[in-house]
């Protein structure tokens, strides 16, 4: 149940309670035809009046308080919608996973979930068809990080809390909360790791082919601007970098291109996901382009989901940094606080790992920061996501 539904109710009921006590309301809806009261000694009811209206205002604060009682205090579900990238890869299907099975009807939601096929005017669609279902909560996992503003306001006029989740919005500030990863720092770290892996390696020129995520996603701005951060300073060569969309055929598409136009010029390729990592792998292996730890080509892959981290250790990918998709717990913590009347934190990060081969991990620093990476072996990778 909405919560204006319940405060409409509540309000008749004060309505009716406030007339009933003698104070000014807006007229409730007709009652029926009451038989007409006898007439009341005008002593006897100017005597009760401050009782009563002490009693109305009581019930009116009472009756307030239930109003902001969460709809699930009231044994309803509370509506949340969430509308979702797509299902362009297997940290998506993770996401997606972890949403539906924190915001489970067990769990006290009713979840209108919308796949938006990573096209962001169907997301925006999305989004006002939950201000019509006139749902409690929205979720967003924002395709792209602008063109938002019009939409959440609508959210706001709604009184529509909104949380963001993943991805995030760069162009408004009308929503509660966001919560994901840091995305530069995930950049930061492939470079700053593959400085000290070329160094422990002899290697001293770096030549690089970037396959981006989706264009406009703050998950490909951080990752591109932070590996890019690090190749300008040490000097290295971005040979070129085209988007692959975060899928696995994208993936193959550049790197076929990739493979073609920088025959034999290049020694690192970064992917900015294992999804597309496992489609360049595959152009590689037709083009004879060997890559991997044993390989001519380190291969930098991100996400580290368990299909990734088993093609680390098949020594295919050389380090995979992890982007966690298990973000719905915090994002159902944000939504129980907004339900008690609480302020939630605006920006909470959910921690990010590195992962290698043993003789792939090396120590670096991040901003100053010293690093540790995890090594990848059976259990790690069972354990994943
Ligand atoms: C990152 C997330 C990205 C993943 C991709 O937080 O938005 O989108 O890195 C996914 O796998 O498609």
């Amino acid at each position: 149940m909405k919560k204006k539904v319940l405060s409409v109710i509540l309000a008749s009921t004060m309505a009716f309670s406030l007339i009933a006590c003698g104070g000014e309301a807006a007229a409730p809806a007709p009652a029926a035809e009451e038989p007409a009261a006898e007439e009341a000694e005008e002593p006897a009811a100017e005597e009760e009046a401050p009782a009563e209206e002490e009693a109305a205002e009581e019930e009116a604060a009472e009756e307030e308080a239930t109003e902001e009682e969460a709809p699930a205090a009231s044994g309803e579900l509370i509506n949340v919608g969430f509308a979702q990238v797509g299902h362009e890869s297997d940290w998506r299907t993770a996401s997606t996973k972890s949403c539906q099975d924190v915001f489970s009807e067990a769990n006290g939601y009713n979840l209108s979930f919308v796949d938006c096929d990573n096209d962001s005017a169907a997301q925006l669609e999305a989004v006002r068809s939950f201000i019509e279902q006139d749902v409690d909560y929205i979720i967003i996992d924002p395709i792209v990080s602008t063109g938002w503003d019009t939409v959440l306001g609508e959210c706001e006029d709604a009184g529509i809390p909104v949380v963001v989740i993943d991805r995030t919005i760069d162009d408004s500030d009308k929503y509660v909360s966001w919560v994901g990863s840091d995305f530069l720092t995930e950049g930061k770290a492939a470079g700053e790791w593959l400085k000290a892996y070329a160094e422990k390696k002899g290697i001293s020129e770096i030549n690089a082919l970037i396959i981006q995520g989706t264009t406009g996603s703050s998950a490909q701005i951080g990752r591109t601007d932070g590996f890019s951060e690090v190749a300008e300073r040490e000097g290295w060569t971005i040979l070129d970098k085209q988007t692959g969309d975060f899928t696995e055929a994208g993936g193959q598409e550049v790197m076929e291109s990739f493979c073609k136009s920088y025959e034999g010029k290049f020694n690192v390729v970064v992917c900015e996901n294992d999804n597309e990592a496992f489609g360049a792998m595959t152009a590689m292996d037709n083009a004879g382009v060997s890559y991997g730890p044993d390989g001519d080509v380190i291969l930098i892959s991100y996400d580290a989901c368990t299909a990734g981290l088993k093609e680390v250790q098949a020594g295919k990918i050389t380090a995979d940094f992890e982007c966690n998709p298990l973000a719905a717990p915090t994002v159902e913590k944000v939504i129980q606080t907004l339900q008690s009347g609480g302020t939630p934190e605006a920006q909470i990060l959910v921690p990010d790992n590195w992962y290698a081969l043993k003789d792939q991990i090396v120590d670096f620093s991040v901003d100053g920061n010293a690093q540790s990476m995890t090594e990848v072996t059976d259990a790690v990778i069972e354990a994943q996501y």
